[in-house]
């Protein structure tokens, strides 16, 4: 299972906003990720904690752009986490390779395309809709079927772009429009996801719905989360800390 390293440059993600904002302080953690043996590190710019405002595509990228061109020279995997095509195609002219998109193409109508024309793997993940509202859009019949039938949905418009088969991974996207209680189902129930037949990535890492006050505190759940997902047939867990996830998959 591969280990996807998080890396926010922005001054409000949940768990490690403000923590590495500059430059310096990305590359420096990114460098620290490459030597605890992350295999993708994920670099982000915007923020997508319930309730989070937009940013501008010019804020995003100089946020992400040096971090990227940097990180790139190490010779790590780098995915870039947004939702503007845009921002994906100029994070792939600087050395990104993958490309996390957390609406599954239902942001920014050019996205599928771009990711079709760049040719690279492009991870589709469950959303509802923008963090100002997704709250309110945690409403399910039966949650594992709803997402597993909206994630087919997008699987079926990347293919229709362009996306080849092969490039395709999958979120079920853990907190986005849904409470712990989905958020659970959906975990006990990630076979049903792997069936899909597409590599699936899971992003429960310090999330609400594994309990504790701060993010900090979630920080044992999440470890222990990595190492029951690891006897699942899963593609990878996207984690905030590298080392612990690395140990518990090497035990
Ligand atoms: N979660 C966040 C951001 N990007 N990408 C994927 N593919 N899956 C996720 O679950 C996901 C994501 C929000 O968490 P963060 O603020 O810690 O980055």
């Amino acid at each position: 299972m591969i280990i996807m390293g998080i890396l926010n440059v922005t001054p409000d993600s949940f768990a490690d906003g403000g923590r590495h904002y500059s430059l310096e302080a990305a590359v420096k953690r990114g460098t620290e990720m490459i030597s605890e043996g992350v295999d993708i590190i994920d670099v982000g710019g915007e923020s997508t904690r319930p309730g989070a405002d937009r940013v501008s595509e010019s804020e995003e990228l100089s946020r992400v752009i040096p971090v990227i061109r940097e990180l790139s020279k190490l010779g790590v995997t780098i995915s870039i986490d947004t939702m503007r095509a845009s921002t994906a195609r100029a994070a792939v002219t600087v050395g990104a390779t993958i490309i996390n998109d957390v609406s599954g193409g239902l942001a920014d109508p050019e996205m599928l395309l771009t990711a079709a024309e760049l040719k690279t793997p492009y991870i589709a993940m469950h959303w509802r809709g923008q963090s100002k509202e997704m709250n309110s859009m945690a409403h399910y019949g039966d949650v594992v079927a709803d997402v597993i039938s909206e994630l087919n949905v997008r699987v079926n418009a990347a293919l229709a772009a362009g996306i080849n088969r092969e490039n395709l991974i999958i979120d079920p996207g853990i907190g986005f429009a849904k409470d712990a209680a989905h958020n659970w189902a959906i975990i006990n129930n990630i076979e049903q996801f792997v069936d899909l037949g597409y590599p699936v990535l899971v992003g429960g890492s310090r999330k609400r719905f594994l309990g504790g006050d701060t993010p900090d505190e979630r920080e044992t759940a999440s470890i222990a989360l990595t190492k029951t997902l690891a006897t699942s047939r899963i593609w990878g867990v996207r984690v905030h800390s590298v080392k612990p996830h690395k140990d518990v998959l090497s035990a």
